[in-house]
């Protein structure tokens, strides 16, 4: 028998290993017909705890057993990170499937940029037609009923949802089931195991997997407290610089950006955007440099704790970036250039991943 939270099979031998139930629990649930909970599923939906050693993911190499499980896919994207899960390999991967894209949390975006701006944009990026994309908030159960009716006038009904840890597959199904059947949370790595999953209205199965690791998400490289921590959870902030003098622009401690400004009408103006637990802190060059390691896991989060600068490894890279273009920073967020050229220096965290982007929107003006 799984469990009916993360899928893996459930036993009443071993406590700290995986899918453990005291027997008396296993035994009253089982005759009272409810579904069935390991008891890390309900810490974790009781009191929000996760034992760091019970998480699951799936290795990019093991793709193909889970595709093989059907033709039919659900990739599931975050539009928080749209780079780094909607990755060039695993459209490439998907590519022989039917699949359909799924944007997920866009209850997080600003509300300056639009519907269509990011239809537009998504489609462009993940080059397919926009019937297939669908933009979606499990949190809030908006554009469910769109993709419930285009899966349901599909042939073969079965679902197999993919994507990267936390984009959210878990959150989807239960907003497609319209229940809160399967164990979600903040910590990446939630579902341990395939969970088939039967929606007797609709006649749709689904399954869901555990997530695609990664290794070049801000996340990746941060205690689980402190990944949860900095997943947004309200709409993401906005920042906007103007540098009229040069200027360093902290997001986080882990990428330190320093702009070289011009004290006429054409100085850059750039906007971050970033969740609400991640600082962005502007000072001059100087200062930036002098204070960065004292700053680093105390005034500038993330990290969740003050650290040596030096035990990390940092990465340097200078570019001239113009109107319109955005540089995503997987899983802190993206920059966009509002007024360009901006020429800009950076120093950051050699882990993680810069995609530079034709803009999410225009060079927009926030308010
Ligand atoms: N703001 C927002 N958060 C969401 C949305 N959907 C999911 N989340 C949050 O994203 C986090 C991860 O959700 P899960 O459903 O567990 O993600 P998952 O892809 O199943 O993750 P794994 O099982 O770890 O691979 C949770 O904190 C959810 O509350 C959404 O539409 N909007
Ligand atoms: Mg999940």
């Amino acid at each position: 028998m799984k469990c009916a939270g993360c899928g893996v099979a459930l036993q009443t031998v071993e406590p700290d290993l995986e899918g453990y139930i005291p027997e008396s629990v296993l035994i009253s649930r089982t005759e009272s017909k409810e579904p069935v909970y390991c008891q890390r599923c309900f810490k974790l939906k009781h009191y929000g705890v996760l034992p760091s050693k019970l998480t699951g993911k799936i290795d990019f190499k093991d793709i193909k057993q889970y595709l093989d499980l059907t033709d039919n896919v659900i990739l599931v994207i975050d539009v928080f990170d749209f780079n780094g899960t909607a990755t060039k390999e695993v459209i490439e991967k998907l590519k022989s499937k039917r699949t359909h894209y799924v944007v997920n949390k866009i209850d997080l975006i600003p509300q300056e940029i639009s519907r269509n701006e990011l239809i537009k944009w998504s489609k462009e990026s993940l080059n397919v037609d926009s019937s297939k994309i669908y933009l979606v908030s499990s949190k809030k159960r908006s554009g469910i009923n769109r993709l419930l009716k285009r899966l349901s006038d599909e042939k073969e009904k079965t679902f197999l949802l993919m994507g990267m840890t936390n984009v959210g597959k878990s959150s989807l199904i239960n907003a497609l089931k319209s229940e809160d059947r399967i164990t979600v949370s903040e910590y990446p790595g939630t579902t341990m195991k395939t969970l088939k999953i039967y929606d007797e209205k609709h006649d749709i199965t689904f399954i869901d997997t555990p997530g695609l690791s990664t290794n070049n998400r801000m996340t990746d490289s941060l205690p689980l407290e402190c990944q949860k921590k900095i997943t947004p959870r309200k709409k993401l902030k906005v920042y906007t610089i103007n540098a009229k003098k040069n200027r360093s622009i902290f997001i986080g401690g882990f990428v330190k950006l320093t702009v070289k400004g011009d004290s006429g009408a054409n100085s850059p103006i750039l906007n971050i955007i970033t969740s609400e637990n991640t600082t962005v802190h502007e000072t001059d060059p100087e200062k930036a440099t002098k204070k960065w390691n004292e700053w680093f896991g105390t005034l500038l989060v993330p990290p969740c704790q003050n650290r040596n600068l030096e035990q990390y490894p940092w990465k340097k890279i200078d570019d001239e970036l113009f109107t319109g273009e955005e540089l995503n920073i997987s899983g802190l967020g993206w920059l966009s250039v509002a007024r360009g050229p901006a020429r800009v220096y950076i120093r950051f965290l050699s882990d993680l991943k810069l995609t530079k982007r034709q803009g999410l929107v225009g060079p927009t003006t926030f308010k």
